[in-house]
């Protein structure tokens, strides 16, 4: 990538450091200034379709208008963050922002002016850089380093929503009367605006009603997860046929390979891909992929391709990395799998949410008892948790726009709920020996497996999403098998 303009005579007592973001870059002369203001041709972009999902969006700010009425609300999308000196991270808008506006852009906010019969909606953003007093070239938000942004009047078109400009936003807020609330935790600008006009208890019901919200999935995120889980599904056919290479370097191949497609077909992983070879399938959250990849050992890929709409899938296999399981990785890896097919069979309109963890636990634990690992009878096992130090975590939870979506939901209507038709959850237990657990024979130390899929809750009980990648262990190596040729 390339630096800022170099000053042309630099003169460091009057100039000693470079403005990016927000001064000018010394050593520009007044002709090349005036020089730089015209030229340029008009590229407003005319008779713009809305996106697909703006109809979608208009509905979710109805409902959040009905709940709150009278009530201004802000929901931003994010600042860019820092990561080192004057690059920053991709940015990723907050998830509230993108389900109430299908609009993905850095520093926006959406506010929802209270109205006599309901709310008005206002975008606020950044518009087109000004070309007259040079901030499109001279500033580093400027869209000569950034890119062309959507004018407001585009924008406007393109999302159904009316657009303002942002910078005008936080002195709005701040001499504005009557109740607000905001979502926090993504631009710290807009909240310092609102400091002594919103409490930490009323901002909170915001965020809990927009989890609780999305809980439910319309039709259009009920396509755009089939088409995460669809690009996923790619990319472990992917890793798949590159296995030999992993095994001659490292798991980063294996990360780097499934990125390929998350960044080919979608926006990125909707998380950071865990791809466990061996003992660091054992370690729930191992994303360092820095290990070896071996022959005769398992690996452990749990990886999601996020869409460019931002719904993620959320995918586990366990494989053997040579193609064939061992006779003791296929007992346990078959285990995992009734567990999986005992935990799927619970998911249906009607039950409770917790059905499909504790029909998945039970078998675990009558498994573990069978192998004399625990003392049973099972009855007691589950009721002091004891299966729990090898199966360590809970068999599932919604998926959405987060791969932990709807996670600010009360626990009355999510894990205390019952499922209804729309609903898309993970189904993914697993079994964990850790290489330094002394309760287990040695043959058994260092192998994790965990199976998970994305499963939709309808009509007559559920659709496995994820259904094209196999399952059964016989199933997975003639797949493999199949990859490799
Ligand atoms: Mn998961």
């Amino acid at each position: 990538m390339t630096d800022e303009l170099t000053p042309e005579t630099p003169d460091e007592d009057e100039q000693p450091i470079k403005q990016r973001k927000n001064g000018l870059y010394p050593g520009v002369s007044d002709e090349l200034a005036e020089n730089m203001k015209s030229g340029w041709a008009d590229t407003e972009l005319r008779d713009l379709q809305p996106i697909e999902q703006a109809p979608n969006a208009a509905r979710r700010r109805a409902a959040l208008s009905a709940r709150f009425p009278g009530e201004r609300l802000v929901i931003p999308a994010g600042n860019l963050k820092t990561r080192s000196n004057d690059t920053e991270y991709s940015f990723r808008a907050s998830t509230e922002y993108v389900y109430l506006t299908g609009d993905q852009t850095d520093d926006s906010v959406l506010v929802l002016e209270p109205t006599k019969d309901g709310h008005e909606a206002t975008l606020y953003r950044l518009p087109r850089s000004d070309r007259e007093n040079g901030e499109f070239w001279l500033n580093g938000m400027g869209e000569l380093w950034v890119g062309r942004r959507h004018s407001l009047t585009e924008s406007a078109a393109l999302l159904g929503v009316a657009c303002k400009d942002v910078r005008e936003l936080a002195e709005a807020l701040k001499e504005a009367t009557g109740p607000v609330r905001v979502v926090r935790g993504h631009d710290a600008g807009i909240e310092a605006a609102l400091a002594d006009k919103v409490t930490a208890e009323r901002d909170e019901e915001l965020r809990v009603h927009l989890s609780e919200a999305r809980v439910v999935k319309d039709e259009f995120e009920i396509g755009q997860l089939q088409k995460a889980v669809d690009s996923t599904v790619r990319g472990f056919e992917d890793v798949v046929k590159v296995l030999d290479k992993a095994e001659a370097t490292s798991e980063r191949y294996i990360e780097g390979t499934f990125f390929l497609r998350a960044r080919v077909e979608g926006n990125d992983v909707g998380y950071g891909s865990i791809c466990a070879a061996g003992p660091h399938a054992t370690t729930l959250h191992w994303v360092r992929n820095d290990g070896p990849v071996r022959s005769g050992d398992l690996l452990l890929l749990d990886a999601g391709v996020e869409t460019d709409t931002l719904y993620t899938a959320d995918v586990t296999r366990t494989l053997p990395i040579n193609g064939r399981f061992s006779d003791l990785q296929r007992k346990i890896y078959d285990a995992v799998f009734e567990a999986q097919e005992a935990g799927i069979a619970a998911v249906k309109p009607g039950a409770a949410y917790r059905d499909f963890h504790d029909a998945a636990q039970r078998v675990l634990a009558e498994r573990l008892v069978e192998w004399g690992l625990v003392e049973g009878p099972v009855e007691r096992v589950l009721e002091l948790g004891l299966q729990r130090r090898w199966t360590l975590h809970g068999t599932g939870h919604m998926l959405g726009l987060d791969v932990h979506d709807c996670a600010a939901a009360r626990t009355e209507t999510y894990v205390n709920g019952t499922l209804e038709p729309g609903m898309v959850l993970t189904v993914e237990p697993g079994l964990y020996f850790q290489s330094d657990d002394l309760t287990v024979p040695e043959e058994y130390r260092g192998i994790g497996v965990r199976i998970e899929d994305d499963i939709l809750v309808t009509d007559d009980g559920n659709r496995n999403l994820s259904a094209a990648l196999p399952r059964r262990s016989d199933e997975v190596e003639a797949w493999m098998a199949g990859l490799k040729k």
